[in-house]
């Protein structure tokens, strides 16, 4: 009687307090369970290690043999310690990549590890993998590529069965699973079990990925689905790591839409994912060494990424050895040190807070709820309400450029646009950035100009429905020097450019390693490099005496004594793919052979070339396949693997051979009739 009694007092009491202030509707669509723990994980870590490592191959045909796959020193305990240092939440590995070979002995195909010199063909990397994830506190996700240019019944029936078969093991043999990736690279040339042709699909229907999802649902409850038909997230659009300043984590699959900016009228909750390796392949080049991307460009991107309501996948090619490369792993580890310093102190953290409107003027929907670091409580505002100015006061005048904004997500993404102010002397002021506030979700992050502030307003302007804001942070970042960016152009001057307008830069072109004692670089009157070479550069701020790291560029000859002889008349035109600017390309003619000769002018020993296809945002012309001729000579042939999804400079080398003339053939292209050429360039044996 008594305990009935107070059970009935607490819930008239808790019914009162839900009718005075009930929550926010959720705006649909929203998330489920597993996609708000995948997003709160918000970067983590790509494996892609395989038969192409061995092979200096992106895109290995299918015919490579198992017995090249032999890592000499093949240590996932390391790769799993340096990604878990560089802050990354879990790792995906390619269990199987396009040319079929598979990283576990699957008893389904003989082309995998068990037929690899590695550990005597006792091997199975997918195991010590997780088990390793297991031991260090990381998740384990798995990358299954639905294309395969090894198996003889690709594009037939039976690969599907086989394919889902894979996916049971995979599913079932490794522990929990937090992603499952289907690849979105489809059919097209292949070994095939020895017929060498050309096999296309329909990837909507072919995998049967509605089947396939059922099986990873059942067997692994707690993974969300990359790619398929029936994805949980989305690829954000690019390779290159970034999300876009709009982001919706709503998309329509049946519609189509903007992939880096999803939809604000997407009808399923389709978060984005951004992926990008830290050096310019997925898989490892010795010849990339050197193009590990650089701290500043690290760091932009997780801005980009992460503080763009997407989550960040940093993909680490690992080396021959089987190990994470010295260079990858410093330079990852030192990107989260630098993330860490930016986002180090929370300025706001139980800083007063005032709002125009709170629900039901209710303490449990009130702004103080956005600085009190608890994750499930926020502000939000009357049901009619659909905007709103939040006020926060720090403790004292603070310098501040940084500032972090989060939704309360479970209750869907609503915030459409909204502006930073600040107030300084008693005068409030916009914050400088050339940033587009539209956007928040999970989280948004703004870099600006650093201010001098007594307070801070964010005025959400628009929204879909009442706003749910459950975090606001501000920080001060220290200054991050980024190291200048190289390019020579067509009057063989060199431009070295800054991230920041307020350093200066010092170069070497003698190898040694450039200081603020050696030159200085003064942009109105670019130095001339018109030979073979090597420059060297760095940033540097006098006021705090701090340097950037060094940049490196490695010049071949130049090209002011090239001539273009086929096609004639082209010979203008052609600049564009000399430059040094990649933007800037040169388009075959459409009635000409998709092909262009090049007159060097004297007699080289050439080793290799180089080819980029037009950066220009909607640039098109891809060249997918090639020849290339010395002279009359073929010395290369072959294909820019994954060229469509990450256009980016192509490095080609051959056996050295002399000539006067070189022709780059265009045998098949992405997009278009006409061949585009951003940048060109050859490369010669050293004297
Ligand atoms: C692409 C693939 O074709 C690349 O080789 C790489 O695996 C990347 C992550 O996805 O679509």
């Amino acid at each position: 009687m008594h305990t009935n009694f107070v059970l009935l007092a607490a819930g008239l009491f808790l019914c009162h307090a839900c009718k005075q202030t009930p929550a926010p509707e959720a705006v649909l669509p929203v998330p489920t369970q597993n996609q708000i723990e995948w997003q709160k994980m918000e970067n983590y870590a790509f494996v892609h290690f395989g038969l192409n490592t061995f092979n200096d191959l992106e895109w290995g045909y299918g015919n490579t043999p198992a017995s090249t796959f032999n890592p000499t020193d093949l240590d996932c305990e390391q790769w799993v310690r340096i990604i878990k240092a560089a802050g990354l939440k879990g790792v995906m590995l390619t269990a199987k990549h396009h040319d079929g070979f598979c990283l576990w002995p699957s008893r389904y195909t003989e082309y995998s590890v068990k037929n690899s010199p590695w550990k005597n063909g006792q091997g199975d990397m997918v195991k010590e993998l997780s088990e390793a994830c297991k031991k260090h506190g990381l998740k384990f996700g798995i990358y299954l590529s639905p294309w395969d240019r090894n198996h003889a019944e690709y594009g037939r029936p039976e690969y599907v069965t086989y394919f889902h078969n894979q996916m049971k093991e995979l599913l079932t043999n490794y522990g929990e699973l937090f992603e499952y990736w289907f690849d979105g690279a489809n059919g097209g040339d292949g070994w095939y079990g020895g017929a060498n042709e050309r096999r296309n699909i329909d990837a909507r229907t072919y995998y049967r990925y509605e089947d396939a999802r059922k099986t990873i649902n059942e067997l692994q409850p707690k993974a969300v689905i990359f790619g398929g038909t029936c994805a949980d997230i989305r690829w954000i659009g690019n390779e290159e790591g970034w999300a876009g300043e709009t982001n919706w984590s709503m998309f329509n699959e049946e519609k189509g839409g903007k992939l880096t900016e999803g939809m604000p009228d997407g009808t399923q909750w389709e978060p984005g994912e951004c992926d990008v390796s830290i050096r310019p392949g997925w898989f490892y080049h010795a010849r990339e060494d050197h193009q590990v991307r650089s701290l500043s460009h690290l760091v932009d991107l997780y801005y980009r990424s992460v503080g763009h309501n997407a989550n960040f996948l940093l993909n680490f090619p690992v080396a021959l050895n089987g190990k994470i490369h010295p260079s990858d792993s410093a330079r990852a580890i030192e990107w989260r040190k630098t993330i860490d310093e930016e986002l180090r102190t929370n300025l706001l953290a139980n800083a007063k807070a005032a709002a125009d409107n709170h629900r039901g003027n209710s303490s449990k929907y009130a702004p103080q709820n956005v600085t009190d670091g608890d994750w499930d409580t926020y502000w939000a505002t009357d049901d009619s309400v659909h905007h709103g100015t939040i006020t926060l006061t720090f403790p004292q005048k603070q310098a501040v450029n940084r500032l972090m904004i989060q939704e309360y997500i479970p209750l869907g993404q609503r915030v459409i646009s909204f502006h930073v102010e600040y107030l300084n002397d008693g005068k409030w002021q916009p914050v400088e950035t050339a940033e587009k506030m539209t956007t928040v979700g999970y989280k948004r992050l703004l870099r600006f100009k650093t201010a001098e502030a007594e307070q801070i307003r964010i005025c959400f302007e628009k929204a879909r429905g009442p706003l749910c804001i459950n975090n606001i942070e501000a920080f001060l970042a220290p200054v991050l020097l980024e190291e200048p960016r190289i390019s020579r152009n067509g009057k063989n001057e060199i431009l070295l450019r800054a991230g920041d307008r307020e350093s200066t830069i010092y170069y070497t072109t003698d190898g040694s390693e450039p200081t603020s004692e050696s030159a200085l670089y003064n942009p109105s009157q670019p130095f001339v490099m018109a030979q073979k070479g090597v420059i060297k550069a760095i940033s540097y701020d006098s006021q705090t005496g701090k340097q950037s790291p060094v940049s490196i560029k490695y010049l071949d000859i130049p090209a002011t004594e090239f001539s273009v002889s086929y096609p004639q008349k082209a010979a203008q035109n052609s600049k564009a793919m000399f430059d040094g600017n990649g933007y800037s390309a040169f388009y075959l003619p459409a009635e000409a052979k998709q092909e262009i000769e090049i007159n060097l002018g004297k007699v080289y020993e050439l080793k290799g070339f180089t080819y980029t296809p037009d950066q220009s945002r909607w640039g098109g012309g891809v060249i997918t396949h090639y020849e290339f001729y010395v002279g009359k000579q073929l010395v290369a042939s072959g294909e820019f693997s994954n060229i469509k999804n990450n256009p980016i400079e192509q490095t080609v080398t051959f056996a050295p051979v002399k000539g006067k003339t070189v022709r780059l053939v265009a045998k098949n292209m992405v997009n278009g009739k006409r061949a585009g050429i951003g940048e060109f360039s050859i490369l010669t044996v050293d004297k």
